[in-house]
């Protein structure tokens, strides 16, 4: 088939909340072309790394064609029935909070629905919780105690219209990139626009930033009680807006006798940051997971809400309060009610007469009055055999949730699991006993909404591969199966989106502010054609902003200002473990990397895992450049390779949280983190764990590329996606007896030819096997970290691999690599040897040392981008 002879599907990008529209075209071999929709309101055409590389990421590999039961292939009759009798079962037996559902924030609106109808209004239990609740539960919870909903005031242009943006806890340049492009096209044209990053780590966001305040970790409250302070002690308070706020009085003598010097900030950086705030009245206050998780996650959130209520920046142009979703439908899920504690529609469950309109509209059996089981409590009570029926939906939770090991354990005792997935491979579906083949974004239709309130729609644009189904539909036939066939006989998304939508307009009568009544009747053909639309729709509204009429969603109507004061996080360092944790993500893998890690393009970004440390503790601690480094807390431990910078604070250490059984079994990252937990939002404190960190001294380390997936098995490896294959970094205590005889099966090469380069006094051994002239593979190992051209080694698999253990490219002379600074043409590889051999850690001393990003600077973010490369040990030998 010709590709180019195939319509362009405009569809939704499946990565972050930015929601990115997408055109894509199946390239007649299994493939798609990917370019950025130009008519999508929200990127215009833009695109990231990963949205540009969604077509590297749709290939049938991994992919889980078809049920299993017990890892035995079954059809979808038995499949079906053995999920409905089960289910049904334990109920019977049980009660209907023996079971559970954990679903997704990456859901589509109407797969989210009929879980959440099958689970709360048939099943009859609250028992449905989803990964949003590691990620937007503080938010949600905050916007609720301030303006009695789930609300997000503003839209996107309002990162454009600010005058002063400040991002908190929030790597926008790396999470949401597009956003983060619109704001610095925002900034070019209007240079006097001003940024400010308020993280605990130095992040490519700070990039050109005006102000990065560097506080301690969890100080947010603090942070922005000095600012409330600062505000009622000026008078920038506004007396008008204040006539729709209550608590204004308590929140302002709470924050004046907050103590700041927790901030880490000193009292200049905390003044300079409040004035800036104070004297521009556009500002727009954007947070995400710093702020999030956290056990004071609500309090933070309250915090920054505090101040936009009390100076009336709320609901106008340029300003308020931004929450940035992370998932493509975390937003949707929460307008769907996802969470254990919502109903569709914004209801609330715990309101009586909310539950009523939802029973009535749904004719439901059962509807439960008191919230389920949140995540964590969840995996608890799966833990302790309360929870017997257990299934999990587009989510990981033995990679991502806190304490993953305890979750490990949990899944493993239970005594059903089921989980969809569009592969089977992941560290949870390995452990259900059911595993479903669900169709992946490509091959499924229905809608997403982003973080501006935007609802967009995500078309197929491939065919479903062996017998994936889409998540609606299995989610439906099991409430068919288990009796409820006319509540669970759905056509179509389009059927459901219209459930929806006319359910939206009982809950706009009960004064609800989630209203798309207007979306209701669509024919299947106009909800095909649904453009982005942002919400309310309904016959009185169509999108716009909120609350800068001063009307709330709360009793009284009005906004509430929260009294609030700091906490530190729960784990306490001590002599024990001395440093905190922080975690988070990196530009171009996406959570535990069952789409993004097929990519070679994204996976050359950052091939290893790593731990970054500030230069003054590692030399305490006596750590090298590229060291292992056993990481352990109290709940587990961790092999990370050391990445000496100073952009953590000392006392911090950062992992990033990507990296899977699958990839790096060494590297889940959260094996290690407590669950403690906020106390209103029940999200879990996923980047403030304490640890301690000692050097791993491995007997060897070692480097593998090859055409094949290698099965490493040693105390250390990370596996990564090239253009010709896989690479892997090695290390162990152990020496193979036979070391010719570990690499070629190592790399897969069983009849090829050897060649070999070995020191056995030196403990170093280098072999290459080819096939019909070909290079199947190369096996590096030394006593030390290896000095090798790891992405010149990446490509040779599949050449005929000339000079490859040398481990350098066949040059006479130092390659200086592709040139990174164009002003004073430096490459890639001088910088990269630069950093390592004198330390460098900044951009700034790159230019000191280089010149390079010292004229035009446009490549300072490039440079940025290398410092992180000193995590392997990358030099020209
Ligand atoms: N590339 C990429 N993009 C993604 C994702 C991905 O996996 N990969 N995931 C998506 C999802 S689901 C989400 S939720 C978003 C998350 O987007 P972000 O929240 O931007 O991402 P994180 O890296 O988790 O954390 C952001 C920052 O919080 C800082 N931080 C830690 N503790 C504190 C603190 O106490 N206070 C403050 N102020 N800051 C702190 C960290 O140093 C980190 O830089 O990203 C979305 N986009
Ligand atoms: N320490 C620490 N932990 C964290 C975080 C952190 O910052 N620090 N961040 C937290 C946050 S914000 C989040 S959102 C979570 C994310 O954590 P998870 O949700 O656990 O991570 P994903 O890898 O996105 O998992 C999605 C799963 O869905 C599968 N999938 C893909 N497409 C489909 C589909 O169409 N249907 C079905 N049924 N399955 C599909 C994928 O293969 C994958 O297994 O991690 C949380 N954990
Ligand atoms: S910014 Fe987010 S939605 Fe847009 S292309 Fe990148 S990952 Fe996709
Ligand atoms: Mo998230």
């Amino acid at each position: 088939m010709d590709g180019s002879a195939l319509p362009e599907v405009r569809s939704t990008c499946p990565y972050c909340g930015v929601g990115c529209g997408v055109l894509l075209r199946a390239n007649g071999q299994g493939g798609l072309d990917v370019r950025g929709d130009p008519d999508h309101p929200t990127n215009r055409g833009r695109l990231c790394s990963k949205g540009t590389a969604l077509g590297e990421t749709v290939g049938r590999e991994g992919r889980l064609l078809a049920p299993r039961i017990n890892g035995v292939t079954v059809d979808w009759e038995s499949a079906l029935d053995t999920v409905a009798s089960r289910f049904s079962q334990t109920i019977a037996e049980h009660g209907p909070d023996s079971v559970a559902f954990y679903v997704s924030g990456q859901l589509l609106t109407e797969d989210y629905y009929v879980a959440n109808k099958l689970m709360k209004g048939f099943i009859g239990s609250a028992n449905i919780d989803t990964n949003s609740r590691l990620c937007m539960a503080s938010t949600v919870a905050g916007h609720r105690r301030a303006f009695g909903s789930d609300t997000v005031p503003g839209t996107y242009e309002d990162l454009e219209q600010a005058d002063l943006i400040v991002l908190v806890g929030s790597n926008l340049a790396w999470c949401h990139p597009v956003l983060s492009q619109r704001i610095q096209a925002a900034r070019a044209q209007r240079p006097e626009m001003k940024l400010v990053v308020v993280d605990p780590r130095r992040t490519a966001s700070c990039d050109g930033a005006d102000m990065h305040l560097q506080l301690r970790n969890g100080a947010d409250v603090a942070l922005f009680n000095a600012l409330l302070a600062e505000i009622d002690r000026t008078g920038a308070h506004d007396p008008e807006f204040l006539t729709h706020v209550e608590g204004a009085g308590a929140a302002f003598a709470a924050a004046r006798s907050t103590d700041t010097s927790v901030t880490g900030l000193s009292p200049e950086q905390i003044r300079a940051f409040t004035d800036l705030w104070i004297n521009t009245k556009r500002v727009v206050t954007v947070f995400s997971q710093g702020v999030n998780q956290s056990t004071s996650g609500s309090d933070k959130v309250n915090a920054i809400l505090n101040c936009h209520l009390a100076s009336g920046r709320i609901g106008q142009p340029g300003m308020g309060p931004f929450s940035v979703t992370g998932q493509p439908n975390a937003m949707g899920g929460r307008e769907v009610g996802g969470l254990a504690n919502m109903l569709a529609c914004h209801l609330e469950l715990e309101n009586a007469v909310h539950r009523q309109v939802v029973q009535d509209y749904w004719q439901a059996p059962a509807m439960p009055s008191a919230p389920g089981l949140k995540a964590v409590k969840m995996f608890s009570a799966v833990g302790a055999g309360n929870i017997k029926a257990l299934w999990i939906i587009h989510t990981n939770p033995a990679v991502s949730m806190p304490d993953a090991d305890a979750v490990t354990a949990a899944i493993k005792s239970c005594d059903f699991t089921v989980v969809s997935d569009i592969t089977g491979a992941t560290d949870t579906a390995r452990l259900c006993d059911v595993q479903l083949p669900a169709t992946a974004w490509a091959e499924k239709s229905g809608t997403v909404t982003n973080s501006d309130r935007t609802i967009s729609r995500q078309r197929a644009a491939l065919p479903a591969p062996g017998q994936a189904r889409p998540d609606w539909q299995i989610l439906a036939e099991v409430g068919r199966r288990m009796g409820w066939s006319d509540a669970f006989t759905y056509a179509s998304p389009a059927d459901i989106f219209d459930e929806y939508a006319k359910l939206s307009d009982l809950a706009a009568a009960q004064g609800r502010d989630f209203d798309i009544s207007g979306l209701s009747g669509l024919t299947p053909d106009g909800y095909d054609r649904l453009e982005p639309t942002r919400w309310p729709v309904s016959k009185t509204r169509q999108g716009g902003r909120f609350f800068a009429d001063g009307q709330f969603y709360t009793p009284s109507g009005k906004a509430q200002m929260l009294a609030l004061q700091h906490r530190a996080p729960a784990a306490k360092s001590g002599p024990r473990f001395p440093f905190r944790l922080n975690t988070g993500r990196v530009r171009d893998q996406w959570h535990s990397m069952t789409r993004t890690g097929k990519s070679p393009r994204l996976s050359a970004h950052l091939a290893e895992p790593f731990l970054e440390i500030h230069p003054q503790d590692a030399a305490k601690q006596g750590f090298n450049p590229a060291d292992l480094i056993s990481v352990r807390s109290t709940q587990g431990s961790a092999i990370l390779r050391v990445l000496i910078t100073d952009a953590v604070l000392p006392g911090e250490v950062f992992a990033p949280i990507h990296w899977t059984n699958e990839t790096a079994p060494s590297a889940r990252i959260d094996a290690l983190i407590p669950s403690f937990t906020d106390p209103v939002s029940g999200q879990p404190e996923s980047k403030a764990a304490v640890v301690a960190l000692s050097k791993f001294r491995p007997g060897w380390h070692g480097f593998a590329v090859s055409l094949n997936q290698m099965q490493p098995a040693t105390d250390y490896w990370a596996l990564s996606r090239t253009t010709s294959g896989w690479r892997t970094e090695l290390a162990s205590s152990d020496a193979p007896e036979d070391w010719a005889a570990y690499a070629r099966t190592l790399i897969g090469g069983a009849e090829t030819i050897e060649q070999s380069l070995c020191d056995p006094a030196r403990g170093t051994y280098r072999f290459a096997f080819y096939r019909e002239g070909l290079l199947v593979g190369a096996f590096f190992a030394a006593p030390d970290t290896l000095a090798l051209s790891r992405d010149h080694l990446a490509d040779l698999p599949g050449t005929d691999g000339n000079a490859v253990l040398s481990g350098r490219p066949a040059v006479g002379q130092p390659d200086p690599g592709p040139i990174v600074c164009a002003c004073y043409s430096v490459g890639r590889n001088t910088i990269l040897t630069a950093i390592k051999d004198h330390g460098l850690s900044s951009v700034d001393a790159i230019g000191t040392a280089l010149s390079a990003g010292t004229n035009c600077g446009s490549c300072r973010s490039e440079l940025a981008d290398l410092l992180p490369d000193l995590i392997l040990p990358v030099v020209a030998a």
